[in-house]
């Protein structure tokens, strides 16, 4: 086993296709970070601008010259006009994809659409009702057709009102106080802030805006149009997503499947999902399931059709239909340097670009299918929603046509899997308990169970692949905190076992004997970075039945190996949501004293949700503790 494969991950199976890499000389991820040494500084304190043809300008960190960019901007500004963008950024993307479910759900509705249906009508009902659309006597689409145009209306809607999800599903308490800080914002700085956010399009637009040369220079107000913008994500475009797919596909439902490369099977046609958008993957596993498929690939001599999952799709396939899941986004070069896979089909987002290449070394079919993600090199299979079972067959059939080209010689797939509980969505959570969140209350307020930390995001190639995701999460369920979350963290998780029964004997006693009586594991897969939205509406239940704020109960959030513009988006809705977030790697905000201070100490006065930097999983779980034990005592419990 070599050194370096060791240090870059914690994962065993990730060590073995590494070792490959090596002695086959295919250049990984890893590789080309080790190629960009050394990073930038001033890229990663966050104070380095190119908003205009006078710069690029950068500040020096000591307080030396350059003080200021060529136009005056100081630090701060540019720190805070940076971040402001990653939150657009972030939110832009998590949302569109919310939108793509609206506008799928209302042709469904329609009947424009007839690849796709309304699968869950309970869960039709429900949204339904926490939106006042009218259900009586009037039939399914009808009121998909309602759902469909609130959630449309919630991009596109022009007046300076609040938008409608947010309005209808955020707490009441939290909506209240987002009314009150924009007025004390108002009587303190004698300018207008807005923290509820009146239109996804239009907050994202905003930050466009006011980023611009030359527009706004404030911190302050960059920072609160970022939390606007969190807004309009967390508790619209993402939940939008959420909520619809859950009507469109069903919401998940507890289920078991397998997790890491050895799901890969060296005698079937290996089909890999990755991306974000279920709408074309929900489809492909159809389709790939089907009797007819199998068939095909039999024909040729496989077994049949091995459909598999990576990343947020995977975790998607795997929330609602048990598909298994060959790993995080660190593993999506590895898995096609196991020369078993005929196709990896991907739609939108964290897809890295080197797959198309690496892919060229292999049989493997890498397939781009949006619109918005196309790659050179790769083969484009053009996905649309109202062909979506001809072009998922061709797909499939695509995948099939590679296989009698696999080399077998190089097919090498780790023997490693774990086997992982998942599908907990809030409605899954509610019915274990036996239909309400007084049970969890109970062994919350009891001390059972201590509190809930919810981890979301990514790897990073920076961080040892998992590591910090599996320690975090032992440390944190030892010491009987039940650990909730979603994204590539989960898949960590996964991976590590820490998601099915067995991992019960890793809880400390209270936590152990919670998740014994009811039969879960002590680390639950809530689903995809959209599906963090489940974690706000738990959180705003919770909070419900206790008439208190989000930001009272022992809550935390955490991002540990996050990479992604969508991680800074999804951590500013957790901390203007009320709940403490903790980040590593660090932000690129450290050159800005300013935004440091707005983000991680006078934010906690407004919003009770503030962002905290830990480098290490024990520092990071003993904070997590004390901030914990600190709520607990505010609570009198
Ligand atoms: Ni959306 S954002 S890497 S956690 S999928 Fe994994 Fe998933 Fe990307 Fe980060
Ligand atoms: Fe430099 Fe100002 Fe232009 Fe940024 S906006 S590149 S700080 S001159």
């Amino acid at each position: 086993m070599s050194e370096l494969s060791r240090q870059r991950s914690a994962d065993p199976a990730a060590v073995e296709m590494l070792n490959l890499a090596e002695k086959e000389q295919l250049e990984t991820i890893w590789d080309r970070l080790e190629k960009q040494q050394p990073q930038c500084g001033y890229g990663q304190l966050g104070t380095c601008c190119r908003l205009c043809t006078m710069g690029p300008c950068r500040i020096d960190p000591m307080g030396e010259e350059p003080t200021h960019g060529v136009c005056g901007a100081s630090a701060d500004t540019i720190v805070a006009r940076n971040l402001a963008r990653m939150i657009a950024v972030g939110s832009s993307s998590h949302s569109d994809h919310g939108r793509s479910a609206a506008l799928l759900l209302k042709a469904v509705a329609s009947g424009e659409n007839t690849d796709y249906r309304i699968t869950d009508v309970e869960k039709l009902q429900a949204v339904a009702t926490r939106l006042e659309v009218t259900t009586e006597n009037r039939s399914y689409p009808e009121i998909a057709s309602d759902i469909a145009d609130i959630a449309l209306s919630c991009f596109g809607k022009q007046d300076d009102t609040p938008m409608p999800f947010t309005e209808k599903y955020l707490l009441p308490k939290r909506y209240q106080l987002f009314k009150d800080i924009e007025e004390q914002l108002f009587k303190t700085t004698g300018k207008k802030m807005g923290i509820l956010p009146r239109g996804i399009d239009r907050e994202i637009v905003d930050i466009l805006h006011r980023t611009h040369f030359g527009t706004d220079a404030d911190p302050l107000s960059l920072m609160v149009q970022g939390i606007r913008s969190s807004i309009a994500d967390g508790w619209g475009g993402s939940l939008i997503a959420t909520e619809l797919q859950d009507i469109l596909y069903g919401t998940p439902t507890v289920n078991t499947a397998k997790a890491n490369l050895g799901v890969l099977d060296a005698e079937w046609v290996n089909i890999i999902v990755h991306g974000h958008e279920p709408s074309l993957s929900e489809k492909v596993v159809e389709m790939a399931l089907s009797e007819e498929m199998q068939q095909a690939a039999r024909k040729l001599g496989a077994k049949g059709i091995n459909i598999v999952g990576l990343c947020c799709t995977g975790n998607e396939m795997l929330m609602r239909q048990g598909v298994d899941m060959a790993g995080n986004v660190l593993h999506s070069e590895l898995a096609i340097m196991t020369g078993a896979v005929e196709a990896m089909v991907v739609d939108v987002q964290c897809i890295y670009p080197s797959l198309a290449n690496l892919s060229n070394c292999f049989h493997t079919k890498f397939i781009t299918t949006s619109e918005q993600a196309t790659i050179p090199e790769a083969l484009h299979i053009q996905f649309e929603d109202e062909h979506a079972d001809e072009i998922a067959r061709r797909i499939v059939n695509t995948a099939i046509a590679a296989y009698p080209e696999r080399d077998q010689g190089k097919v090498y797939i780790p023997n490693i899997t774990s086997s992982a509980i998942a599908g907990f969505s809030v409605e899954e959570i509610l019915k274990t308990l036996g239909g309400s969140v007084a049970p969890l209350i109970d062994v919350i307020a009891k001390g059972t169970i201590k509190g809930v930390v919810g981890i979301v995001g990514c790897n990073n190639v920076k961080v040892k692949q998992d590591l910090y995701h599996q320690e975090l999460t032992k440390k944190l369920i030892e010491r009987d905190i039940l650990v909730i979350g979603t994204g590539c963290w989960a898949i960590g998780a996964a991976k590590a076992g820490l998601m099915n029964l067995d991992a019960q004997s890793l809880a400390g006693e209270g936590l152990k004997a919670v998740c014994q009586q009811l039969g879960i594991p002590p680390v639950l897969n809530m689903g995809s970075c959209v599906d963090c939205s489940r974690m706000l509406v738990l959180a705003g239940a919770l909070a419900a039945h206790l008439d208190v704020d989000i930001c009272d109960l022992p809550l935390v959030g955490s991002a540990p190996e996050w990479m992604t513009e969508k991680a800074v988006a999804i951590g500013t809705y957790f901390v203007s949501s009320g709940i403490p977030t903790h980040l590593w790697p660090a932000p690129p905000i450290l050159g800005s004293p300013e935004v440091t201070k707005i983000l991680t100490e006078d934010i906690k006065g407004l919003l009770g949700g503030y962002f905290f930097i830990e480098e290490g999983p024990q520092a990071a779980a003993q904070r997590m503790e004390e901030i914990i034990l600190e709520k607990r005592a505010a609570l009198g419990i």
